[in-house]
């Protein structure tokens, strides 16, 4: 994947958001009914059983082809298909058959994660200064992100905030696809990219109305 394959919007579907699973899927029918064509499932709290469960569900609801709307809607150019990423864990993305794994400074390396999804799946690192941008670039992760950008309400104990100017030094780590994550809205996501980042990752501003906020994001980034 190049820095311009990767879609400028990365929808992350937290559960901690959603009063229940029922609410969790709307909001994802709702980004698709916009033409979101990257989304995440993050899951810090649930049993291993329930997050097998919605991860299923989300699998049966994010198509593979997804055939909703016409050619605006199409995701990686490559696939042509929205890209479905499991946070953390490599186990359930392979038994939801998800399209990818997302993993941080706590969880299995890139090396390990790998060596469970094998070449296909797109691996995401999570990185929140230069020495980790620079050690991440070393992997063969598919995309690196960096954040939090601007304080962010929905991480528990985020690292210091990196404002554009450590996206900026990001950007000069690395030439994987960026991905830049924490409080940004659509206001100030064309700053973001601005900056260098190639995606902006987005939790809280999509949560209250997806479908109209994820729209107006796909049109401030266009
Ligand atoms: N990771 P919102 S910040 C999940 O810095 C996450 O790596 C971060 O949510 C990082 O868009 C963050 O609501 C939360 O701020 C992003």
């Amino acid at each position: 994947m190049t820095s311009s394959e990767i879609p400028r919007l990365y929808a992350i579907a937290d559960r901690a958001c959603f009063a229940d699973a029922a609410a969790l899927y709307r909001f994802i029918e709702e980004l698709l009914a916009a033409g979101v064509t990257l989304l995440q499932y993050r899951n810090k709290q649930g049993s291993a059983r329930e997050m097998l469960r919605e991860a299923r569900e989300l699998r049966r609801l994010v198509p593979r082809i997804h055939s909703k709307t016409g050619s605006g809607n199409v995701g990686h150019p490559d696939v042509g298909h929205p890209m479905l990423i499991m946070n953390d864990r490599a186990d359930m993305a392979l038994a939801a058959d998800f399209d990818g794994v997302h993993v941080g400074q706590d969880d299995l390396s890139p090396a390990a994660v790998r060596a469970i999804i094998g070449p296909d799946r797109w691996l995401g690192v999570s990185t929140h200064n230069p020495e980790q941008l620079a050690w991440a670039d070393k992997t063969d992760a598919n995309y690196l992100a960096i954040g939090p950008v601007f304080a962010t309400g929905s991480k528990q104990n985020p690292d210091p905030v990196i404002g554009l100017d450590g996206v900026r030094r990001a950007r000069q780590f690395t030439r994987k696809p960026l991905v830049a994550i924490g409080g940004i809205t659509c206001q100030r996501a064309p700053e973001v990219i601005a900056a260098g980042a190639d995606s902006v990752a987005v939790i809280s501003a999509l949560v209250r109305e997806p479908r109209r906020a994820a729209e107006e994001f796909l049109a401030c980034l266009r």
